[in-house]
């Protein structure tokens, strides 16, 4: 039975191959198939930006290698800013909820 971080880890690579598999290179997430993985997977952030070409900046700054692909590695790393993105928000909640004691 694996743990929590050992399935959330699973979870990562199993969503990234799942987006990735569908066209072009089985191991890289081209254009199309990271908006699909940012739709479906992604949506409430997707939300909270208003500019409609967030795909394609995000794109560009994910793709650390310059081949117009985002490989595992560069998906983690948008993956890891999310996460510190959200763990600001939850500190920043529980120091509220402390602040209400
Ligand atoms: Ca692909
Ligand atoms: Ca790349």
């Amino acid at each position: 039975m694996p743990s929590e971080l050992e399935h959330a880890m699973e979870s990562l690579i199993m969503v990234f191959h799942r987006y990735a598999g569908k066209e072009g290179s089985p191991g890289t997430l081209s254009r199309r198939e990271l908006r699909t993985l940012m739709e479906s997977e992604l949506s409430g952030f997707l939300k909270s930006q208003k500019d409609p070409t967030v795909v394609d900046r995000l794109m560009k700054d994910l793709d650390a290698n310059r081949d117009g692909e985002v490989n595992f590695e560069e998906f983690v790393s948008l993956v890891l800013g999310l996460s510190m993105a959200c763990e600001e928000c939850y500190r920043m909640r529980l120091r509220k909820t402390q602040s209400w004691k």
